[in-house]
């Protein structure tokens, strides 16, 4: 270990880092005993025995710099400058606590601070503070991230993936791994192939150091360190800080304390409160009556926070259904197409180049996007024009440029990220509905998160069963996540504009069979189409396709061939799935009498089941006949050709499913 104690500090500053740790001892206490009245409720992770490290990393902060955090997080937040009040009223579930009652202990965050979140999910504040470095780093902020997780989370895959995307871009960053030597129950010592965890930081070159996290002078001082590489555009640093969590791993758990008793003595003679405590009596900085002084009065903010929390309301459902997303923006689309004809790429290509050029918030990240413009050239072009900066070809990492775009967006920027084929989406599952869905509502209906992540999925070109999937269902059924699927070039560049402007994250799919065949009229001025709004593509009177995707063309190519059978077609494209515009769907209905559903994804679980549900719901009285749902069967994409066209309604089993709705 590194020892830094015996450089001093300010007498002020010792003093306002013991004021910290004790603050924070206290209320932990404090709400230990509240949960075993059962009136903090759930859980929570106590971090008495950790003070030190929170409170000597926050001295060193300026207020504009950034900290993420994880379940154990009440220390840094009070450390970053949290209220206490409104800490206690969300332990209780109120409406006045920093989430309104709906994040509870593991999401407390004052969005103010700049506190990114505490976490729920180990290792998630690492990807997250990338994004936030990454938008200090382009807006051109002095501003860093700091990062706190346990030893536990340096076993993520994203742990390894935020260190090497942070050091290759250089980004202002600390990794603080506070490493109380235990995942729950498991010792690091069984589960991390290197003795310590800072020696993980020479495969990503950069520096790595442990030092004693119960001295918080040595925190402090070593944060200083890393504050100046980071802020000199060096790069991030991981420093390990090795502490010991006094009680069990949660206030919850009821579980054997596997750890040995000598052990717990050992490190319980440790204090890192009182050590400091020592230090300031010692160095004749206070005396006794002052140490008391500080303690009572800490008591009395402590117990001011209960009785404030006590009073707080609890929060009601409007509360609640307000906090899932940020309210849409209203787009007026213009009245004509125009006569300029582009393909699907180009329009959505021409989106991105409009939409950076007016908008410096608005960046795009994904893989070989930048020199390559992208394996389908979505992005040609723009790496030219506006630079590496906003326009960067990352490392095979998903789930942590994912996360990093979710960390950006939170942190203000506009990113776009692009998932080389959407399949890869698996690897990011996490940052999309864990983190990036939930953001805004967990942190109680304030955050904003203006992400898109977008590309290319469904099948047709033989890519097989990796390649080609139709997921759009995994994304419709997660509240917050808004989900937008585009069928002519028109609707992609006005719905893409319109994505990069909503204030919630948005995934936005590219059929890729489009790419290669759709050409369309698309105005060169800049538009944005609403989100949730339907369009009916052709009219009809006979029967209702609620077609989506690369779907719609052959509905249309269907509807056109039922024309001469004198059966009159009406085809819907909700363009966007979530919101889903429901009145021009039932509306349809209710002319038609008859309703077909068809997309490209698996029928089983689909969308098209949800639509056909809805549509019961609301119009069961005017269907004359049973919905019917046309889709993939249950099977993987095949590879083989003729297989391949099986698995994908064509045109002529469109036909024949209205034929047949019909008889
Ligand atoms: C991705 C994920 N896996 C598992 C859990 C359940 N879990 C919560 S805390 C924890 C241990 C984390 O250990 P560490 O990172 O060392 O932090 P500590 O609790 O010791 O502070 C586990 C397994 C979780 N919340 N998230
Ligand atoms: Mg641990």
């Amino acid at each position: 270990m590194n020892s830094k104690s015996n450089f001093s500090l300010e007498p002020d500053l010792l003093l306002q880092i013991y004021t910290t740790m004790q603050r924070i001892r206290t209320f932990e206490n404090r709400t230990d005993e509240l949960f075993q009245k059962g009136i903090v409720k759930g859980t929570a992770h106590s971090y008495v025995g950790e003070e030190a490290i929170a409170s000597g990393v926050c001295a060193a902060l300026n207020e504009g710099d950034y900290i993420a955090s994880y379940h154990r997080g009440h220390g840094h937040c009070i450390a970053k400058g949290a209220d206490l009040d409104r800490m206690m009223a969300e332990l209780f579930g109120r409406k006045d606590g920093y989430c309104q009652g709906l994040g509870g202990s593991m999401h407390i965050a004052d969005m103010d601070l700049n506190i990114l979140g505490a976490n729920g999910i180990v290792g998630a504040a690492m990807p997250l503070s990338t994004g936030a470095a990454l938008a200090a780093k382009l807006r051109g902020t002095n501003q860093v991230a700091v990062a706190f997780f346990g030893d536990g989370a340096s076993n993520q895959g994203i742990f390894h993936e935020s260190l090497n995307l942070a050091a290759v871009w250089k980004l202002p960053m600390i990794f603080v791994c506070e490493n109380n030597q235990y995942a729950l129950t498991t010792s690091y010592r069984n589960t991390t192939a290197v003795a310590q965890v800072a020696q993980r930081a020479a495969s990503y070159d950069i520096p790595g150091i442990t030092i004693d996290g119960n001295d918080a002078v040595e925190v402090h001082l070593t944060v200083l360190e890393a504050l100046e590489r980071a802020r000199a555009g060096e790069g991030p640093t991981l420093i390990e800080a090795m502490t010991y969590r006094w009680g069990q791993h949660s206030l919850r758990t009821n579980l054997q304390d596997p750890r040995p008793k000598k052990e717990v003595d050992n490190w319980l003679a440790r204090d890192p409160l009182k050590q400091m405590e020592n230090r300031l009596l010692s160095k004749k900085i206070v005396s006794k009556k002052d140490i008391k002084a500080i303690s009572d009065a800490t008591n009395t903010e402590v117990e001011g926070a209960v009785s404030f929390a006590l009073k707080s309301e609890e929060p009601d459902m409007t509360v609640m259904l307000n906090s899932v997303y940020a309210p849409h923006k209203d787009h007026i689309e213009p009245g004509s197409s125009g006569n300029r004809t582009l393909s699907f790429v180009d329009a959505l290509n021409e989106a991105l180049h409009q939409e950076m050029a007016q908008d410096e918030r608005v960046f795009l990240m994904g893989e070989d996007v930048g020199l390559t413009g992208g394996l389908f050239q979505v992005s040609r072009g723009l790496m030219d024009r506006f630079g590496e900066a906003r326009v960067r070809d990352t490392p095979i990492s998903e789930a942590t440029f994912v996360g990093c775009g979710v960390g950006a967006a939170i942190a203000g920027m506009r990113p776009i990220v692009e998932l080389q084929i959407f399949d890869f989406v698996a690897l990011t599952m996490d940052m999309l509905v864990n983190q990036a869905a939930k953001f805004r509502f967990m942190l109680g209906g304030k955050p904003t998160v203006p992400l898109v992540i977008r590309g290319p999925q469904g099948g047709g070109i033989r890519l097989a069963a990796q390649h080609s999937q139709s997921l759009e269902a995994w994304f419709t059924h997660v509240p917050g996540l808004v989900v937008v699927a585009p069928s002519t070039a028109y609707d992609a560049k006005g719905l893409l504009v319109a994505a990069i402007r909503d204030d919630n994250p948005v995934v936005f799919l590219e059929q890729k069979l489009l790419y290669l065949t759709q050409s369309g009229p698309v105005p060169e001025e800049l538009y944005a189409i609403p989100l949730g709004k339907a369009d009916v593509k052709r009219e009809g009177t006979d029967v209702t396709i609620v077609a989506t995707l690369g779907m719609v063309p052959r509905a249309l190519g269907a509807a056109v061939a039922l024309e001469r059978e004198g059966i009159s077609v009406e085809v819907v494209d909700p363009r966007t799935l979530q919101p889903l515009d429901e009145e021009t769907i039932l509306a349809s209905v209710r002319k038609t009498n008859r309703l077909l559903v068809v997309h490209e994804a698996w029928v089983k679980g689909g969308f098209g089941a949800e639509l056909a549900a809805m549509v019961v719901d609301k119009a069961f009285d005017y269907l004359d006949a049973p919905i019917a749902r046309l889709g993939a069967p249950h099977t993987p994409m095949p590879y083989n050709d003729r297989l391949e066209l099986e698995v994908i309604p064509s045109q002529d089993c469109i036909v024949a499913a209205v034929r047949k709705l019909l008889t």
